[in-house]
């Protein structure tokens, strides 16, 4: 060994170019090993590498280093998710173009990346704002239209009567608009939809067969899919009409007090139309998100029509409202309203004084408890219920179910929560739609030798609204069935359509097609998937659809893209704020400003107090985060990855701190100075360390293809301090060099710098080291052998050794001799497995 401190700065880019020399991290398509596709989300390219991206990386990196040394080909790529609105946003505030931004954002945090020395392909790397990559997109669009799977249909948006545009709903700030701050109104738009609602079945059914995703990553897609039994019957109207409700609790119907329609309902429509403050009211809920969170989380308020609704069993004359919480595209878009076992219900009645009346009970004793603030939804026993009572849940929804068919007024039924997926943006930044709009032929798909339809480069960013919608030319085309003058569709697709089949062009990426199946065969499903907890729901159900749309297509033989995920945990790190002393608003200052002693923080700048605040996520509003690049340039890239994967475990919360990054960076300088030790000539044994060095390879093996990379680090650390302590022998130089081997996949520039200086050529190729499966048992057990009860020697034998065999072996030691001075042994006193006492 030659340096005595180990140089990252110098180190870590030439190791860096050793493998892009090399191309040691490029998939082999036509390799014979088994095959290894890890895969970690793909990061949107905001401009800079954040500390959750470092975490997210570095354990996808361990996994992929690790399969390679064991002898799989692997495929781990990296892109990026390069569409969407912040692009759009730079371009408004800053006047920049939004392909321009991205580009330099992409360079950036590609330099990043390498800085932080992961295996990756970068071969593969896209871009889903390269033409290549969308092109391919637009015509698989085309090819899921031509089955059947894309739609046209009218539905909400949320529009700026200000601005005059439509906006995200992330542009939706407290129901107004972000730039213009106008009441945001909902508006009808013809808009494009993915038929996710025909797979509904299969995607929940598929969930069974994910057993290596998280429990609740499962149940949250299966919420979000929504299946759910019930009951869907007819009130008859005091207007002759009759009005069909939707009910997943028909065991409650002798509770409900009142019947509520959405706003758009026909019977709704029909009280306004002589009705000015019906109008108003409808208009009122027009206003406000669309979405069903935000009509989940609104003040309830309704509109009383005047119209009853006659009770099936009691006959009793419900009144009718128009309700704000009522969604029309969901069940028959009307629900007979039951207070007291539906919150919503039960904040309505609150709020208009209708009944609250108990029908399910814990007890039958407390039948007639009073209410407390809240609906009860739990289970129990049927009261007040007519011929229900006494009955349990499950039993009086057959039951009710029963009669309502029996006598022709209801019908037991289906329904999923799950919606079709409105995939138009009227935005600049995305994958144009492939249609034309030709006023002969109507809609007409752009035929593929036509593709990619290239966004356009020259667009005005300084008015509000869709650029390709006010672009001079870009829109004005012949049709491609008629010739007539036609106009092209400036709807753009939701991004998360580019997310949602990235990992099949990863695979393989031809110029002629979206990918070649043989290889999807070869390289999918993903073995590992690793990402935030945030995608649980949207990205990982899209991608799943997509993958069983193509599949239905024929275009690929695969049914989950995904065969085992994790979502890792958080980077947090503790807050610093004052108040300001005017508004009593909190003022935060960033670690870098902060001066950390053991009792508290002073701010740098004036020398005084700033208090601590909670330990919670990295964000830039907190100001409470870290930039990698300025810990990779204080202590190498090989100490921030050895952080992120000791501590915690990777599902939970990492908290950030400046002693734990300088323990990793002494740790690096440790672990070089043991490595300078390594002696190949070295002789002599050490049982004891060459059990435990094997143990270690086997345990961090397992520890990594569980990901608890915590738990690997660990074992290292114990591995190396037993192996600092012992004395030189051949054994204690296996030590050492399979230390250098298990930290290969964690600190590969530390462990190629040491590999070569034993004289060894580039680790990133090495084996994994093989273990003896003997030595993984705890067959041998140390003996202290005592002369007149003081220590004088241990010997290390087989477990079980007899009495005898002790004895011999005691009285055979050099230093018991010594010990014993030529006195005769009077008595010899034997534990088995523990020691021997020779009494002179
Ligand atoms: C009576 C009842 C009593 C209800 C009770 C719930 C609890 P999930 O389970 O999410 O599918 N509902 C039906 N259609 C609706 C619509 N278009 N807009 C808003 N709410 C609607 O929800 C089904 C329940 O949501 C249905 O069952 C209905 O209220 C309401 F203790 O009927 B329920
Ligand atoms: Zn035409």
């Amino acid at each position: 060994m030659t340096a005595d401190r180990f140089d990252p700065a110098s180190a870590d880019i030439r190791w860096q170019q050793a493998w892009d020399n090399a191309q040691t991290f490029r998939a082999d398509d036509s390799s014979a090993k088994p095959r290894s596709y890890v895969l970690e989300m793909f990061p949107y390219p905001s401009g800079r590498i954040h500390i959750g991206h470092v975490r997210n990386y570095t354990m996808g990196d361990v996994l992929a280093r690790y399969k390679r040394m064991i002898g799989h080909e692997v495929l781990h790529p990296m892109g990026w998710d390069a569409f969407g609105m912040p692009a759009e946003n730079a371009a408004m505030e800053k006047g920049v173009h939004p392909g321009g931004w991205t580009r330099d954002n992409i360079a950036n945090m590609k330099a990043q990346l390498k800085r932080l020395g992961f295996a990756l392909d970068w071969s593969r790397e896209l871009a889903t704002c390269d033409p290549d990559y969308y092109g391919q997109e637009q015509a698989l669009f085309l090819d899921l239209y031509a089955a059947g799977l894309v739609y046209r249909r009218e539905s909400a948006v949320n529009w700026d009567p200000v601005d005059q545009t439509v906006l995200a709903n992330e542009q939706v700030i407290d129901g107004r608009g972000w730039r213009s701050g106008a009441l945001v109104e909902k508006r009808k738009l013809n808009q494009w939809f993915l038929k996710i609602t025909q797979f509904a079945d299969d995607l929940l059914a598929g969930l069974d067969t994910l057993d290596k995703w998280p429990e609740k990553v499962r149940l949250m897609q299966e919420n979000w899919i929504g299946k759910s039994q019930g009951l869907q019957f007819g009130f008859d109207l005091s207007n002759g009409d009759r009005l069909d409700v939707y009910t997943t609790r028909p065991d409650t119907i002798f509770g409900a007090s009142f019947v509520a329609v959405a706003a758009e309902h026909p019977v709704a429509q029909g009280i306004a139309a002589g009705n000015p403050a019906a109008q108003d009211f409808i208009a009122l809920c027009r206003q406000g998100g669309t979405t069903a969170a935000e009509l989940e989380t609104a003040e309830k308020l309704g509109f009383d029509t005047g119209l009853s609704a006659r009770h099936p069993f009691t006959g009793a004359a419900l009144p009718v409202y128009i309700a704000n919480f009522v969604l029309m595209d969901y069940g028959t878009g009307a629900i007979m309203a039951v207070p007291g076992h539906d919150q919503r219900d039960f904040d309505f009645a609150r709020k208009y004084g209708l009944p609250i009346t108990r029908v399910v009970a814990p007890d039958a004793d407390r039948a007639d408890a009073p209410f407390g603030d809240e609906a009860e939804a739990g289970d129990g026993v049927i009261v007040h219920s007519g011929f229900l009572d006494g009955l349990t849940v499950a039993a009086a929804k057959a039951a009710v179910i029963g009669r309502a068919e029996g006598e022709g007024w209801g019908q037991g039924k289906t329904v999923w929560r799950l919606r079709d997926w409105g995939v138009s943006r009227q935005r600049y930044w995305g994958t144009p739609i492939p249609f034309v709009h030709c006023e002969v032929c109507g809609v007409v798909p752009v035929p593929k030798k036509h593709l990619p339809v290239v966004l356009p480069d020259d667009v005005d960013f300084s008015v509000p609204g869709n650029p390709l919608e006010r672009h001079p030319t870009w829109k004005h085309v012949a049709c491609p069935q008629c010739g007539h003058a036609a106009r092209r569709e400036t709807d753009t697709l939701d991004t998360f359509v580019d997310s949602s089949w990235y990992f099949l062009r990863f695979a393989s990426q031809p110029a002629d097609r979206p990918f070649d199946p043989a290889m999807i065969a070869q390289w999918l499903p993903v073995e590992q998937y690793i990402g935030g907890i945030e995608h649980a729901i949207l990205h990982l159900l899209y991608a799943r659809f997509w993958t069983r749309a193509l599949a239905h297509i024929g275009l690929i033989e695969l049914t989950e893209p995904f065969a085992s995920l994790f979502t890792q945990g958080m980077v947090t790190h503790e807050t610093y704020e004052r108040r300001n002393p005017d508004n009593g608003q909190p003022v935060y200052f960033s670690p870098a400003e902060v001066e950390r002693g053991g009792d508290g923080a002073r701010l740098r700048a004036d020398g005084a107090p700033v208090q601590i605040g909670r330990v919670i996520k990295m964000s830039k509003s907190k100001k409470n985060v870290v930039d990698p690049d300025e810990i990779v340039a204080r202590h190498g890239a090989d100490a921030i990855r050895w952080f992120m994967l000791s501590d915690s475990p990777p599902e939970r919360d990492l908290p950030w701190s400046e002693a734990g990054i300088e323990g990793c960076a002494r740790f690096v300088q440790r672990l070089w100075r043991l490595f300078a030790q390594y002696d190949a000539g070295a002789s002599g044994e050490d049982r004891a360390l060459a059990r435990k060095t094997h143990q270690t390879v086997h345990a961090v093996a397992g520890d990594i293809e569980a990901l608890s990379f915590n738990k690997a680090v660990a074992r290292i650390y114990e591995l190396t301090g037993a192996t600092e302590k012992a004395a030189p022998s051949a054994d204690r130089s296996q030590a050492i060099r399979t230390i250098l081997l298990l930290v290969a996949p964690m600190m590969p520039h530390l462990a190629e710098e040491a590999w070569t200086s034993i004289g060894e050529h580039l680790i990133a190729d090495a084996a994994w080291p093989t273990v003896d499966p003997a030595l993984l048992i705890d067959d041998e057990v140390t003996i202290a052998v005592q002369v007149k009860g003081k220590l004088r020697d241990t010997l290390v034998v087989a477990k079980g050794t007899p009495r005898e065999d002790l004895e011999r072996l005691a009285l055979a030691s050099d230093k018991v001799q010594r010990a014993l001075e030529g006195a005769d042994v009077k008595k010899v006193i034997v534990v088995p497995d523990r020691l021997v006492n020779l009494v002179a």
